[in-house]
């Protein structure tokens, strides 16, 4: 038996699995949900739903509160983690921790008498921290880019154009608004390397992965890029950990979970990365030639690539791919949010978005269009948020539900054109990716069959999977244990949705245009 570990620190929730690499079993799931589980710290979507101007931030303690009641709970619950050789983890992506340089040695000295939390809070230089919801930053993403010589400069050394929710423009607006502050941080963290230092009892290097999604990052070299780096912020050079491949080891674990929760003192930590990152893993899809369509609180569209191309529109990015070698990703801000959203609005079940909810309308809708965006989104660049889209109400709810799923998907279809990937099968995983009527227009919109795994979250899956790569196991036998498609859950397109959606993706274009 070889057991190992995975966590993913995500927007909403803090999630683990136990896996057994040996069997492929998948022994003990568990995961601790920030609003519903931790209602004291006012966040019931995991992040601050007061921020102005497009800011959004969550409580870095809150994090760390949800590790201990997880790994609480499930040791209570019976889980025993003496047996655990390998821990690594997954967090949501661009989201960046601001700590003084206390923070190394106060993570070698903790007490498991006591909580992370409270022993940590003194660390922090910023009492929150900016995730990848945020679009506050536009006037530094332009100051970056013309201090490099623009944004094709950017894009060709780290992957992406300079964008708001990505970390350095994130850290030169807090250098700027908060100068004394950021002085006094001794080091940046990603959420993935916050996590991954406090599982090792001391700072550890950001991968690849996740170091790609900060515009810090040299593609081609791996590294920190000086003149990304000069540009973003003073001394930014001196505050930030190393980069390292994503399979890095990073010293035994910290006697705290040691005492605490019972791991072995020679249990191995491999460092973290990004959400999408660990989830190309957990799908199996380390290898070119699948594509993957997450549908969590945002919807991302992601594929390995072997050849690290840039998007010449802007919206794409590229970022590590744990496994060697890069991958592609598009972020689609207003996913799940805008679902919800029209859920609550025309007070539906999901089961409206099921495939009995959606037989009451055509393909195609006749013709209706609908792509509201709640907040500000990113695929397109759009920075007004609210319903755009107002005449929403004006539709019969079953109209309004088909109009949405299919201008989301159209919308992925043709900003994931410049990928080149004509794909032949999609895979779906997150947690609307369980509906049948959403995985029926993805089938539908993009004419090829949809695909699920047989395991709950992808990138948590993926993060165990990758403490094991990180020990050496190779990752194609792990991808055959735990990548599996589910059996008899394929869903297929409709006859006749491909002739449909072809042919009105050319007016869908020029209805995203005229907004
Ligand atoms: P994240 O990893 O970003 O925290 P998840 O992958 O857990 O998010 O997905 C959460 C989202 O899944 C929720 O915001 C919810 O809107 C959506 N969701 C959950 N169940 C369903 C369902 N049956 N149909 C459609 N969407 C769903
Ligand atoms: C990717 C992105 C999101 C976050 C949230 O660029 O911003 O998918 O990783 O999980």
């Amino acid at each position: 038996m070889s057991l190992v570990l995975g966590l993913d620190s995500s927007t909403q929730s803090l999630s683990a699995v136990l896996l057994d690499t040996e069997s492929g079993a998948i022994l003990a799931d568990d995961s601790v949900n920030f609003g519903n589980d931790l209602p004291q710290f006012g966040q019931p979507h995991g992040y601050d739903e007061s921020g102005a101007r497009g800011e959004v931030h969550s409580n870095p303690l809150m994090w760390l509160e949800a590790l201990d009641l997880l790994l609480g709970r499930m040791k209570e619950g019976g889980v025993d983690f003496s047996e655990v050789t390998a821990v690594s983890g997954s967090g949501q992506q661009h989201g960046s921790v601001y700590l003084g340089s206390c923070f190394g040695e106060k993570l070698a000295q903790l007490d498991p008498s006591s909580n992370l939390a409270s022993q940590l809070s003194g660390c922090l230089t910023r009492q929150s921290s900016p995730i990848w919801m945020d679009s506050s930053t536009g006037a530094e993403c332009a100051e970056i880019a013309a201090a490099v010589g623009g944004n094709e400069v950017v894009c060709a050394k780290s992957g992406s154009v300079a964008v708001e929710r990505f970390t350095g423009p994130q850290i030169r607006k807090f250098a700027k608004s908060d100068p004394a502050a950021y002085a006094e941080t001794g080091i940046i963290h990603l959420v993935s390397s916050f996590f991954a230092s406090i599982m090792a009892g001391k700072n550890v290097a950001i991968d690849h992965g996740d170091g790609a999604g900060m515009n810090l990052m040299n593609l081609a070299a791996k590294d920190w890029d000086a003149d990304l780096v000069n540009a973003t912020a003073d001394g930014l050079g001196e505050k930030l950990p190393p980069c390292a491949p994503s399979a890095s080891k990073s010293g035994a674990i910290s006697s705290y979970f040691v005492t605490k929760y019972g791991f072995s003192p020679t249990c191995e930590t491999i460092i973290w990365s990004g959400d999408n990152p660990c989830s190309l893993i957990g799908m199996g899809a380390a290898s070119p030639g699948k594509v993957v369509i997450s549908l969590g609180t945002s919807d991302t569209l992601f594929a390995a690539m072997p050849e690290p191309r840039t998007d010449p529109n802007g919206f794409g990015h590229v970022f590590g791919n744990p496994a060697g070698g890069y991958m592609s990703l598009i972020c689609f801000k207003n996913g799940s949010l805008a679902r919800e959203a029209v859920k609550n609005q025309f007070k539906l079940e999901w089961s409206a978005f099921e495939k009995e909810g959606l037989s009451k309308t055509l393909l195609g809708n006749g013709g209706l269009m609908m792509l509201p965006f709640y907040e500000p989104e990113i695929t397109p660049a759009l920075d007004t948020g609210g319903p755009i889209f107002s005449e929403l109400g004006t539709h019969p709810a079953e109209q309004v539900v088909r109009a949405v799923l299919e201008c989301q998907f159209l919308n992925m279809r043709t900003h994931s054109d410049w990928l080149g990937v004509d794909p032949e099968r999609i895979f779906i995983t997150g947690g609307a990716s369980e509906n049948d009527g959403i995985a029926q227009v993805i089938a539908n919109v993009f004419g090829v069959p949809v695909e699920r795994l047989d395991v709950p979250g992808s990138a948590t899956i993926g993060a165990g999977m990758r403490a094991a790569h990180g020990m050496g196991e190779d990752l194609s036998g792990l991808e055959s244990k735990f990548s599996r498609p589910k059996e008899g859950r394929t869903i297929e397109p409709e006859a006749g949705a491909k002739e449909v959606y072809d042919e009105m993706i050319g007016d869908f274009v020029e209805f995203l245009n005229r907004q």
